[in-house]
Order: C-alpha cells, then structure tokens, then sequence
C-alpha cells in the first residue's frame, strides 16, 4: 500500500503553492483539505464530480490566470475517470499554467471505497497520449520536489499521485456554492481592478472590495 496519505499529500500541495489558485475536487478530497485549512485561493467543487479539471482548465486559460505560477487542479482517480474527455480538450487547448494532479487511490473512497477502473489504465500514459506531460509520483519523498519543479515548468502537466486509503475524519461542509465562487472569484480577480481580471458584472458585480471572513476581497492568504 501506498506510504502517503491524501492528507499529507493535500498539506503538500498547499504549502507549496500558498497563494496559486487551487481548485478542490469534491467529497472527502473536499473536507480533507478544509482540516489543512480554509483558503480563498481554493475553490472548493461541491458535489460537482468529474469537473474540477475541466474547471482548472477554464481558470487556466483565463486572462486572471496571467499574474499566478501555476493553476493547480486536485482530482481523485475516479472523479478523473468520470470526466476523462477533458484530457483531450487539456492536450488540444495546451493551457501553460495548469496542473492536473491525480490523487489515486483506486477507489471512490468518499461513497465507501468501491474499487475504480484506475488500476487498469495508464493514468499518465493516456494523459501523454492527449498531449500532456505527465509524471508518476509513487515515493512520498518526491510528491514536494516534483511539485516544486512545477512552478516554472511550463504545463499543461498532469501529475498521478499514489496515496493509500486513509481517510481523516472530517465535518461536513455544505456551505452555499455562490458564496464559495465569490470568494475565489474576488481571490481571482486580485488587489488591482483591471477589467480584464475583475468580474465586471454578475455574481461578483458589487461585492468586490468587501471583506471576507478571511481578510479583505483580493488580498493573498498568509501562507501557512
Ligand atoms: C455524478 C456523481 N456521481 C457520484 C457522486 C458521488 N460521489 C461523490 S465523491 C465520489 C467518489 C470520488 O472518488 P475519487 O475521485 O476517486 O476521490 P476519493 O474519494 O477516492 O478521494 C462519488 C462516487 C457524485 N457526487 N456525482
Ligand atoms: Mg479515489
């Protein structure tokens, strides 16, 4: 069995990326990395499986993407495998800043573990094939190099990452979803008001500048 827990992998990936826009694939995945601890450059996908990479590729490509290192998108294997079509959208569109990385359990662990078809596919083979660098982080003791390797590298890269089947106990979280994507969007759209980053009008319009209950709109979280 893997020696790496997803919590230590989430407390990883988050240290070394303190303030790059980091979307959260939903379930235990979710409520794991609210125990690492509570950011607005995380956007925290309820519910909403097999979407965060297609999510992550949108954010990458995105003209508010331009002032981060990295767009980083943390799936699991089996929300990967119900979205796997959006490899090939990753592999044609190239977008430079986002990294895909694969938490892979082999199971749906946030429904009771059930088995997922991961063990049979080449994760990172089948991303190669659309056109995306990939990497296999077995060891725990590469997961932090290679995510630092990461910063500059230019993606689209996908990253699988085996961890065993640990589960912390964790709350519920079951906030309101517009409330979630207001934050990160006002995260997203920085200290400056450029129109090009700023949503000029819909969910966001009159809400920027207003504090959050984790520090002004557009202001970076400290790191932790
Ligand atoms: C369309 C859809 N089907 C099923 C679910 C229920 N569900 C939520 S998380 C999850 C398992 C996710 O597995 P994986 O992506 O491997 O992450 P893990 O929980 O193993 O970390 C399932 C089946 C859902 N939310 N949406
Ligand atoms: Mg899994």
């Amino acid at each position: 069995m893997p020696p790496l827990s997803r919590f230590d992998a989430l407390q990883s990936i988050a240290t070394e990326y303190p303030t790059e826009p980091i979307v959260v694939a939903l379930g235990t995945m979710v409520r794991e990395m609210l125990l690492v601890g509570r950011r607005d450059n995380h956007l925290y996908v309820l519910d909403s499986m097999g979407l965060p990479a297609a999510i992550g590729l949108g954010i990458a490509l995105a003209p508010a993407a331009r002032r981060f290192d990295k767009v980083i998108a943390i799936e699991g294997d089996g929300g990967l495998l119900m979205g796997f079509s959006t490899l090939a959208t990753i592999g044609l569109l190239k977008p430079e800043k986002l990294l895909l990385v694969v938490l892979d359990n082999g199971a749906y662990a946030a429904t009771g573990m059930q088995r997922t078809a991961a063990p049979a596919v080449d994760l990172c083979g089948a991303a190669e094939a659309c056109g995306i660098r990939a990497h296999n982080v077995d060891a725990p003791e590469d997961l932090e190099a290679v995510l630092r390797g990461s910063h500059r590298r230019p993606g689209p890269a996908l990253l699988r990452v085996a961890i065993n089947e640990q589960n912390r106990s964790a709350p519920y979280f079951l906030p309101d979803p517009v409330e979630l994507t207001l934050t990160f969007q006002r995260y997203l759209a920085g200290p400056t008001t450029s129109p090009l980053a700023a949503p000029a009008s819909g969910l966001g319009a009159g809400l920027r500048g207003k504090s959050t209950p984790h520090g002004p709109a557009g202001t970076p979280p400290a790191a932790p």
